[in-house]
């Protein structure tokens, strides 16, 4: 049986990859750090169910900051394969916390390779490595693929681009089976609730419910390649197990802008929406709609706030994953379409139960995030 640890295991994609590995008849070691509150929602149908799973999921705690947990966990698991995916993972905040960021995102890489290789496992240990289109930054070329250079624009993707390079240098110096998986945004109802994709389909889904207004939104003519995280996870479990250690672009090759994003998860509730204005003046209002929902003709749903703007943006993103799809046979299976489908039911589902609750009496605050 193999072992694997998997640090952000509590995150969207952790969560998604420890299914998969369970299924795969993998032991799994996720790392998760102490908080206030309960941080693993994501994962609690897996770690309780240890009938279905025989008790082949545990949690250790431990923080990408701090070297001595992370020996300890390593030592303690001898892990066949290492996925480290946790990671301040969100652009706009790496601008309010540039040192954060770097530390855990970039040296926690370090202190995870130091680890394995203080312990003696080179030759054992595997290691995936989170990192990302962001790299790509202001592009240098249209498709990125693993020979477009890098041009980071934001604290995120520099501390991204130092993991980046010191996983391509203990790979060669140390001959170590360590690889980088540039992975393009990828979503799914589990993405967390701040970035793009699931703040929109959050707020569509209250506003059909009537629990919410408006939205406020940044830039919304910027490009993303967006593919669904299922499809992602398998593509990190396959860099892994290929014959040698490579880097890999993951995926879909077609880009969109963020506001066809929002048309379409209005469109998902029958409503047809009308765009004025230009910049930080533009706005969008309900054209047409078929009273299945709580929307009202002429009702204003998006507004411009530029608190939402980047000091540096990452104006277009689209993928070539074409090294991915001859050496792995990895191919995405959803489109953006029907991921952006499938996060509008599900927080349709979701802000039904809030509905329930506010009709038996609870007050529902409106959350504008
Ligand atoms: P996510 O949902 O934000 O999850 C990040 C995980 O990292 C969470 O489990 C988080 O724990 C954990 N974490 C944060 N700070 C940590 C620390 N100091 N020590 C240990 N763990 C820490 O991110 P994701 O979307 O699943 O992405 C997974 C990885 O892929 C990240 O490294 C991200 O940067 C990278 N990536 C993501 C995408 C994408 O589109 N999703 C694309 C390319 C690369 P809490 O739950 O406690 O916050
Ligand atoms: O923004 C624009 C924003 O935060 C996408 C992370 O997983 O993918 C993610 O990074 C775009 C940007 O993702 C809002 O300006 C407009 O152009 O969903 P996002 P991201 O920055 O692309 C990469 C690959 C990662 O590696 C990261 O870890 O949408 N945008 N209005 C907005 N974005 C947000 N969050 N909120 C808005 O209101």
């Amino acid at each position: 049986m193999k072992k694997a640890i998997i640090t952000g295991v509590t995150g969207q994609d952790g969560a998604y990859l420890t299914e998969l590995l369970l299924e795969k008849g993998y032991e799994v070691h996720g790392i998760k750090r102490r908080s206030s509150l309960i941080n693993t929602e994501r994962i609690d149908h897996l770690y309780e169910d240890t009938h279905v799973y025989n008790k082949k999921f545990f949690l250790h705690y431990g923080d990408l900051s701090d070297s001595s947990n992370l020996i300890r966990v390593v030592q303690n698991v001898q892990p066949d394969e290492i996925y480290n995916l946790g990671a301040m993972s969100h652009v706009r905040v790496s601008f309010d916390l540039p040192e954060y960021c770097a530390d855990v995102d970039g040296i926690g890489t370090l202190r995870l390779m130091e680890a394995v290789r203080t312990l003696g496992l080179t030759e054992k240990t595997r290691i995936y490595q989170a990192s990302t289109s962001e790299l790509y930054g202001k592009v240098q070329e249209v498709p990125q693929s693993e020979k477009t250079p890098f041009y980071p624009r934001s604290p995120y993707a520099v501390a991204k681009m130092y993991a980046f390079w010191i996983t391509v240098n203990y790979r060669e110096a140390y001959n170590m089976f360590a690889c980088n998986g540039i992975l393009f945004n990828h979503e799914s109802p589990q993405r967390g609730e701040t970035f793009v994709t699931r703040k929109i389909t959050r707020a569509v889904a209250k506003m059909a419910l009537g629990l919410q207004d408006m939205m406020f939104m940044g830039n919304i003519h910027s490009q993303r390649d967006w593919g669904h995280a299922k499809d992602y996870v398998e593509g990190m479990y396959r860099i892994l197990q290929h014959d040698t250690p490579e880097d890999f672009v993951l995926a879909t090759g077609v880009t969109t802008k963020i506001k066809d994003f929002i048309i379409r998860a209005f469109e998902r509730l029958h409503v047809e929406l009308e765009f004025k204005g230009e910049g930080v003046d533009e706005t969008a209002y309900v054209k047409s709609h078929d009273n299945t929902y709580a929307f009202k003709t002429g009702q204003q749903v998006l507004a411009i706030d530029p608190r939402y703007f980047r000091p540096t943006e990452v104006d277009l993103l689209i993928g070539d994953a074409s090294k991915a799809r001859n050496l792995l046979g990895w191919e995405p299976k959803y489109t953006w379409q029907s991921l952006c489908d499938e996060m509008i039911d599900s927080d349709v589902e979701l802000f039904k139960k809030d509905t329930l609750l506010r009709k038996a009496g609870f007050e529902i605050k409106n959350q504008y995030e």
